[in-house]
Parts: C-alpha cells; structure tokens; sequence
C-alpha cells in the first residue's frame, strides 16, 4: 500500500522538457525528452481534461464514468508561447504549460489570478510489485482553501486536512471516520478567495486524495495504477463545478414518482403473511407508503431470480395484491450466484462461460449468502446483455417494479480483503485487465445491466434500481443508499453529510437506512431521523431486523403520529421534489445544496454541516441530538419564512429555532412558490383535480419552477411535459407573479389554489391575465384564491 506520495517515495520520476508540441483541434499534446506525452483537452471553455503517458504512447481511451452525451465545444481557444511556457486560452481560463517540467498553473482568464497550480505536479514511481505507473499529482493548495466531494465519505463535509482512499468496500457498521466504504467517486470541488473549480480524477484503481494531510501547503491525488487522467472544472460558482462534473458523467432518466415516496424495507420480511401485515398496517394507521422490499430470504436458498416456495408460493398473486393496494414490489438480487449444477442461472453462466476467472483460468470462487458462489464479469457486454435478460420473469411476468442490488463492491466473506484477490480477471468492455483495475466499477457495470433489464421489461414505465456500490457515472442508472450504518444519534449526523455530498458528487438520489440498519433506535431518534430522511431525494426505512421491529408504528403512539405527519409532508411536497429531480436530469443542478454550494461567498457557510437546501428553496436541518426542544442553526443569507409560523427571518446569522419533537427547523425561501399535492396513501391513488401554490411575499424578486408530466413512462421525452418558470416580484403594495409556460403535458387538474403567505397589505384588486376579476370569482379569502391553471399574470394590489 502506498502511505506517502512524496515524503516515503520509493522514487520518484519527473517529466523532463518539452521537445514536442502539435495540436488536433481541440487535442493540444505535449512530449517530453523522457517519453512523458501530456495529451491536454479543451472540452468547453471552463472543462480541460490531462492525460499523462510515462511511455510515449497512449492505451486506448476508455472509461465507464463518461457520458456519451457529455458537452462538449468552446467558444474560444488560443494557443501562445513564450520562452518558458505554453499559454492555452479560452473564454474563462488561461492554462500555463511549463517547458521545462510540464507543470501547469490554471489563472482565471478575466482577472488572472491563479485558480490552481502544480506543485510537484505530475509525477509517478514504477511499481515492481504490479507492473505499470502508481501515479501521482500534486498541487498547491491556495491560502485558506476548501474542499468538497469525494461520494460517500463519512467525513466533516470539509475534506480539508484529511486524507482518504477510494475502494469500494462492504463496511457493516462503519463510523464516522471509517475510509473507504462502500463509493469510489473521485470528484471533488475546492474553494478559496471565493472562487471554486473542481477536479474528477477518473482513474478506477485504487485512488487516494490528500486535503493538506501530509503537507499543509499541497494537496495531492494519485492511484495504484493506470493513468493519470483527471479533468479540471473551473466555476467560479461551485454550482457550476458541480453541474459541469454532473454533465460530463451524466444524470438519470426521470423515475417513477413512485419511487420518490416513502419506501419501507427490512432484512426480512417473510413469510408473504408478513408482508401483507406491514403493508396492511400502513394502511390501516394512514401512513403513506409506496415501495415494499423483500430481502434476500424471499429466495430459494438465496439463489437469484428465484422464489421461496415456502415463505412466496405465489409471487404473482402476492405482488398483483400488493400492487392493488398501491404498492410497488422491490427485491434484492445479488452478484454471486450458487454454485449449483441443478440450478439454471448458474448453469447457463457455466455454459456461457461468464463467470469471473483467476489469472491462471480457475473462476473466481467465494462464499456469499448462498454459499460458494461464481460471479458474473459485469464488464463483459455480453454478460451484462444476458443478466439484462434474466430478469424478463421477475418484472414481465410476475410484476416486481423495482430491483435492489446489494453485495456489489463486490463483497465476499471468505476471502482475505473480503472482496476478489487482485489477479481475477475482468473484460473491461475489451480492455482486459486485473480485479485492482475493475474493483471500483463492477458494481457500477452490475447496476448498469440491472438497469437494462428492468428498463426492457417494465416498459413503456420506468425502471427503478437501488444499488450500494458505485463509481462515478452510476448514477444514470440508479438511485443508491449508505448501507449499514448505525441507530446511533451520531449517523444521523453522518447520513446528512453522506446524502449531502453524493449530490455534490453527481450522486443525488441517494438516501440513509432510516433509523440505522445495525442496532435498534428509539422513538426519539427514529422520528428525527424520518424528519431528516423525508428531504432525501429517497426515503426509505430499512433495518437489520435482528434487533427488533423499524416500522413507523414500532414505538409509540405520539411517534407514529411524527412518522405519519412527515411523510405526509413528504407527500404533498412530490411535485416540488419531482421538479427538483427534473432539474437534477435536465439542468444537471444537484437536488441537495450544501450551504457551502447554495451561498459560497459567505464564509460562514464553508465549515457548515447540518444546514441544507433540498431543491432551491427549503432550507433545512435536522436535529441531532436526544432531548432537545430546538437547536441553535446557521440561517443562511436572504429571508426565509418558519415553514411552520410563518414568520419571516433574516439570515446571515446563527439563531436558536425552536423543535419539540413533532416540529424541526424548516424554512421557505421568500419569494419562493411550493407547489403541493393533497396527501395520498401512495402516488396516484388520488386525481389530483387541483395544485395547491404556496406562494411566500418577498419585497423583490425569486424565480420558481414546477416540472409536471405524466409521473411515469416516456411521453415526456416526446414533448409530453410541462416545465411552467414562474416570476414573483413584490413591491409593498403589490404583487405579481408570471408564468412562462413549456412542453405540451397537458395536467390533470384546471385550477391552482394559491395560498399567500406573509402578504404585507390588504388585497383590494385582482388582475388576472390583465383584466380585472371579482374577488368572489376566484374565492378570494384570508389571502387564498382560486385560479385557472393557464393564467400567465397574476396582480394582487393594496388599491
Ligand atoms: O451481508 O441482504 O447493506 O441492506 O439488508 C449483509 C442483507 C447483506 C447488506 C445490505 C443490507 C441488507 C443485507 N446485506
């Protein structure tokens, strides 16, 4: 294991000169008198992508984390020299390649000022052990620096003096400060002097970051293998660096809003009796719920795509009952399959030949659930094609919506590092390689093919897959959970953090086993927890189960009642977080904005932990600790409304916030329109015949959107959906709010019934479209009012 990049070197090797320089549109490329070539991309204006070579030729280009349908295009490009540098020009930046080192320094191309230098900068030492490069970067961290990303990391949101390692690793009840668990995402976003860039070191060996660990000064990146290749974002806004990083590795599909609801799960529900008793349950107590899971005991001897004949006899009566009472069925199907010669899963994989192989040709054995195991290679196309394919009886025929892949880092138990030796082999999608290459991203490539599976047989509705795994890119294919954390006061703050920065790395459908999956929590715990988890992109409550029950009614009374009040909250809130999903896959924003991204200018925000802003315009924050009656909070710049008094604050400020234990601290933007549904048991088992507009005054201005389509299937890829930007501008005594209206859905229900929040003047006049209205037209009372969907201007006048 390497410990130390610089300070324990083994020897280290440096570029030497630079005797070559030619450029290929947008390829600039640099060779050294020592065979070091930096291949340097201007992918856009603000996107540049490094490559080294140690050996005067580049290996195929390939990666998993790049979307195909990345950005790509500049609006201006130069290329300068002078007697010691290059000096490569866009409209943002200007980027110094050094002639006697290759070293670079990125400045800001309006004021000049460096973003972000080399330090030693590329460098590497021969590995003797594994043959190849363990490569190696490091820059100069800049005066009072920052950092952000790095996927799932259990960590103070500020990776600054920290340093981490990326193996995705199965990590039952992992800590605060437990590295690496179960991600590999090697992105991250630095800010100083208000600026913010970011970097994506996409390399899947096992990669390391150093935030001013070793050395105060630098911070350094590097990997057991493979190239140096990472891709520089530059903002200023770290919004920005976030959504370029986001388009380059791509978003999801829109889900089902299904999926967006409430989820319930447990390791296990079984037999079918049980199921059908919780799900009865939630009915009965009123809670709404959208999503059962089943988990491994529902199969026969854990083997996938199979079913218990003795706890599921009927997995298709079973799960059309379950859909009748709106419930969707999501099972879990992991990698390993058993070795069983009467067992057809194993025997086609056997036949195929498209299990894992060791070097020297035996596969790659281990013990999982289902005892000794073979596993597929996710990396080969043709596997993943077949695994797509298996899953035709389990969502086709009988009906399961939803697929859950566990195990997948990929996790083995009897087997020292529990996860494949070094040597087994991989594909890599025709770039055969070793298991210290393909680790990071098998189960990244199983969710991959999971994903296909489900899109093919589901359709025309959308899939829906949960994953625990993941490199970047994984989230076009999947939504992803922490896995096992605690019920411990302690997680709660972890699963915060964790849900925060798997949005700024790319990742925004993400949510924790609420209530902790190892251990049991009590009613106080699990009811801030569900407050925390109802503004995680998912939501889903999930426990080992061997230490007693998790379900919302599993304390007491006034519990169940906090349970049910949130998660109705989360309920009338979908069309809010559904538009914010739609700005997450079209716009590439991020659905969770730490304080750091949502205000990076204020300083005050750059160590914040708890405080987060679900979608634009909710601000949020738990409370994580026992006994309390409120907490004191950072309230971030602008006015925000109490979301429960209504009372308008200041930010820019901390401030003490009162939370009995049925309330949390939770504020509206001003300006900001909500949009709201009617409370159901699960989505759609409502018409909704009219959306409610939570509309908050601001003196000035605040744009809010609403995304609506038809909450399932394709149409809105044709058009069928409608994207609806709303203006509010209010000035004392008035108030004018307009709409500009896309897409071709046409919504259900014909009006809005619009709720006025903190209007500061008495309403004498409505203008509806420019022409005057009765105020009893629109039922106008206590700053309520009814109007049709297709208005374009709304004024509501002191006069
Ligand atoms: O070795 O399937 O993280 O969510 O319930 C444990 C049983 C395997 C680990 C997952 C957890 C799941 C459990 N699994």
């Amino acid at each position: 294991m390497i410990l130390n990049t610089e300070l324990e070197y083994k020897g280290d090797l440096f570029p030497a000169t630079i005797t070559d320089y030619k450029k290929d549109v947008d390829v600039l490329y640099f060779s050294t008198s020592n065979n070091v070539i930096l291949q340097l991309t201007v992918l856009r204006d603000s996107v540049l992508r490094f490559r080294y070579t140690t050996v005067g030729k580049f290996d195929k280009d390939f990666s998993y984390a790049i979307d195909q349908n990345a950005s790509r295009g500049y609006n201006h490009l130069e290329i300068d020299d002078d007697k010691e540098k290059y000096i490569i020009t866009t409209s943002k930046l200007i980027c110094h390649i050094y002639k006697s080192d290759l070293r670079n320094s990125i400045l800001d191309a309006k004021d000049g000022k460096i973003i972000c230098q080399d330090e030693l900068g590329f460098h590497w030492e021969e590995s003797y052990e594994l043959g190849g490069d363990i490569v190696k970067m490091s820059k100069a961290a800049q005066n009072g620096e920052s950092y952000y990303g790095l996927g799932d990391k259990p960590e103070h949101i500020n990776l600054k003096g920290r340093r981490f390692e990326n193996w995705a690793t199965d990590s039952y009840a992992y800590g605060k400060n437990t590295d690496p668990i179960y991600k590999a995402i090697p992105f991250y976003t630095a800010l100083h002097n208000g600026k913010s860039y970011g970097i994506f070191f996409d390399n899947s060996f096992r990669t390391y970051f150093d935030f001013c660990s070793e050395r105060r000064n630098v911070t350094s990146f590097w990997a057991s293998g493979g190239e140096m290749n990472y891709y520089f974002f530059y903002g200023p806004k770290m919004q920005d660096v976030v959504t370029s990083y986001t388009d380059l590795t791509g978003t999801p599909e829109l889900p089902p809003l299904w999926a967006l609801g409430y989820h319930q799960c447990k390791w296990s529900y079984y037999p079918e009796s049980n199921v059908k008793e919780i799900t009865n349950k939630f009915r009965e107590l009123k809670i709404p719920c959208d999503a059962i899971y089943l988990d491994i005991d529902y199969m026969e001897g854990f083997r996938c795509f199979t079913w218990s004949k003795e706890y599921f006899p009927e997995p298709k009566r079973m799960v059309k009952e379950l859909a009748d009472d709106g419930f969707k069925t999501v099972v879990i199907i992991d990698p390993g399959i058993k070795i069983d010669m009467e067992y057809d899963v194993f025997r086609e994989g056997l036949e195929k030949d498209y299990f894992c192989k060791r070097a020297d040709g035996p596969y790659m054995k281990g013990k999982v659930w289902p005892g000794e195991c073979y596993f597929p290679d996710f990396t080969r196309p043709e596997v993943r094609e077949w695994w797509a394919g298996l899953f035709k009886e389990l969502i086709e025929e009988i009906g399961v919506k939803g697929v859950w892949n566990d195990m997948n880092e990929p996790a083995v138990m009897d087997v020292p590092g529990k996860t494949f030796p070094s040597d087994v082999r991989h594909d890599y999608d025709g770039n055969p390689c070793s298991h210290q290459k393909a680790h990071n991203i098998y189960g990244m490539q199983m969710a991959r093919a999971t994903y296909h599976g489900l899109k093919r047989f589901n359709y025309p509705k959308r899939p829906f897959v949960i994953t625990r795994s993941a490199y970047s890119g994984t989230q076009r294919y999947t939504s992803t959970w922490m896995g096992d954390n605690v019920a411990t006061w302690e997680h709660l703050q972890i699963a915060n953090i964790q849900a925060q920065r798997l949005a700024l790395s790319g990742f925004s459908f993400a949510g924790s086993d609420i209530g902790g999956f190892a251990e049991q929590p009590n009613g106080e715990l699990y009811a801030r927890w569900i407050q925390l988890g109802v503004f995680h992109p998912f939501c889903r409550t999930h426990s080992s189960g061997d230490h007693g029950d998790q379900e919302p009614w599993a304390f007491d009374e006034e519990i169940t009642d906090i349970v049910r009040k949130f998660i109705e909250i989360r309920y009338e809130l979908l069309p809010y977080l559904y538009t914010s999903f739609y700005q997450y896959h079209h716009d590439n924003v991020p659905m969770l904005k730490s304080l750091v991204l949502f205000d990076q200018e204020d300083t005050q925000t750059h160590y914040r932990t708890d405080e987060f802003i679900c979608g634009n315009q909710l601000l949020v924050c738990p409370i994580n600790e026992p006994n309390s009656k409120g907490r004191r909070m950072y309230i971030p710049r602008g006015e925000w409304y109490n979301y429960w008094t209504k009372e308008l604050i200041s930010g820019g400020k901390e401030t003490w916030v009162d939370a009995d234990l049925d309330s949390m601290p939770l504020f509206v933007k001003a300006g900001a329109i909500i949009p709201k549904y009617p409370v159901q048991q699960y989505v759609g088992e409502k018409d909704i015949d009219q959306l409610t507009l939570d509309v908050y005054y601001k003196n000035g201005k605040e744009d809010s959107e609403i995304y609506e389509d038809a909450n399932d299937g394709y149409d809105y890829t044709k058009g069928r959906y409608s994207l609806k930007k709303f203006n509010l501008a209010g000035n004392g005594d008035k108030l004018i709010i307009r709409i500009h209206k896309r897409g071709k859905f046409l919504a259900p229900y014909d009006t809005f019934k619009i709720n006025i929040h903190g209007l500061p003047f008495k309403v004498k006049s409505i203008k509806v479209d420019n022409e005057y209205v009765d105020l009893k037209d629109v039922q106008f009372k206590n700053n309520t009012l009814v109007v049709t969907k297709e208005f374009t201007n709304l004024q509501l006048k002191a006069d």
